[in-house]
């Protein structure tokens, strides 16, 4: 290999990528709330749809919707390839080595909880389970549930007052009875990323298994499952500019031909009898009943979207956005942010004193500013910064530094309502 390469310098984020052009692809930014220009900042919630995945359902309903894998018609074929080319697509966007390790899923919940019930059925008591203070509800509850079935026992990783994991304290519950370590890549509540390779190495010298919860990361950020070296990495198509219902759980190969299926039914099957059954070949062995077809092809044109944005083009230009919003929201007298991680993505979490999360958030909506107001699906957050909820802005791509103006305006304002 050669080693005198000369390396072109990266355009910078800003000059490649045109913020205005983009958010020409998202019709539902035209419109107006309250009579006032729709300011969409809840994108850790779901983000919104571009015309290019809008028009892939459209179009799959309207010339080849058909059921797939069992149809000798065209309709049937044309749908099969169209599901298979978005999983072909999706195996592609994370780098899985196979489509044989890439599942269909309903979104992160149901991956997650397909890791809980089907990998981990052979935990028994005296097995550990290992999470962060930082979990969303979906990547607690699962693992809870499986300790009521097994025995196991769940042990948190607590994050300290900026929202960041603590290493040390993280490594200190690392045993060898940990069986499985299941982390957020990106917390959902505080923004914070995880320094998840580190993690991932950390877990497989204990022989823990790892779950990512990329939930929050793949719309930001490219995410390489053989780089991260994790066993499974789930994630949802509604909160990367694909439809709502469908999500993606990866798995390592050598893992899920171990594990038994979760869910019987329809197309999961080799061979069916009241003896016995046997089941079908990955990934169809954990893919019961018709699927969400409409979905995963929808999925697979966020995909082929977001490719062709470039994800470091994106990831660049909410990384300006992000240090723009949290000048604009830190001059703000009174407003403390929550999660104030040196790693972090595009939310921002804050608390205004004398004004509860609700009525700020019903407020801004007055202007047309959409943020989510609560716990996020993150109570334990809320506990470890002892409060009961937080006002929450999350950035995407189409987001702009007026947007962020009208909010930091807006919040001005709400503060003289309260004063
Ligand atoms: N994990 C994380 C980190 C999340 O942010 C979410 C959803 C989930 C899991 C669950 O995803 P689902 O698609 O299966 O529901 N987070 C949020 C949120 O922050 N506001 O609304 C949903």
């Amino acid at each position: 290999m050669r080693q005198d390469t000369v390396v072109e310098p990266l355009p910078s984020a800003s000059a490649e990528f045109n913020v205005q052009n983009v958010r020409k692809d998202f019709p539902i930014l035209e419109r107006r709330v309250h009579g006032k220009p729709l300011v969409y900042l809840d994108n850790a919630a779901t983000s919104q749809k571009p015309r290019q995945v809008i028009e892939a359902l459209d179009n799959y309903y309207r010339s080849y919707n058909s059921n797939i894998h069992r149809g000798v018609h065209a309709l049937s074929e044309q749908a099969t390839a169209a599901y298979e080319d978005a999983r072909d697509a999706v195996r592609k966007f994370i780098n899985a080595r196979s489509v044989r390790e890439v599942i269909f899923v309903r979104g992160t919940t149901e991956a997650i909880n397909l890791v809980a019930q089907s990998y981990g059925r052979r935990l028994k008591s005296g097995d550990e389970i290992l999470i962060t203070a930082m979990e969303h509800h979906a990547n607690i509850v699962p693992w809870q549930m499986l300790c009521e079935q097994t025995g196991a026992r769940l042990e948190v990783a607590p994050i300290n007052d900026r929202g960041e994991l603590i290493m040390e304290e993280f490594e200190r519950r690392l045993r060898p009875c940990t069986r499985i370590v299941a982390a957020a890549h990106i917390s959902n509540a505080l923004g914070t990323v995880n320094p998840v390779e580190e993690m991932v190495r950390l877990a497989k010298v204990q022989g823990a298994v790892t779950v990512l919860d990329g939930a929050q990361a793949v719309p930001h950020t490219a995410v390489d499952v053989q780089s991260l070296d994790c066993d499974f990495y789930a994630f949802s198509g509604h909160k990367m500019f694909g439809p709502t219902g469908i999500g993606v759980l990866y798995g390592r190969e050598a893992l899920l031909e171990q594990m038994p299926p979760y869910q019987g039914g329809g197309d999961m099957i080799k061979m069916v009898t009241f003896e016995k059954t046997t089941y079908n070949d990955l990934p169809h062995k954990f893919e019961a009943g018709t699927p969400h077809i409409a979905g995963a092809i929808g999925l697979g044109a966020a995909i082929h979207y977001l490719s062709g944005l470039g994800l470091a083009d994106v990831s660049g230009y909410e990384h300006e956005l992000l240090e723009y919003s949290t000048a604009a929201l830190s001059n703000i007298d009174g407003l403390r942010l929550v999660g104030t991680a040196s790693q972090k993505a595009g939310v921002l979490s804050f608390v205004m004193d004398r004004i509860h999360p609700h009525d700020l958030g019903t407020i801004l909506d007055m202007e047309g500013i959409a943020i989510r107001t609560g716990h996020h699906c993150a109570m334990p957050v809320m506990d470890r910064f002892k409060i009961p909820a937080t006002a929450r802005a999350s950035l995407a791509f189409y987001n702009t530094r007026e947007e962020i103006d009208l909010l930091a305006q807006a919040v001005e304002s709400a503060k003289k309502v309260f004063a």
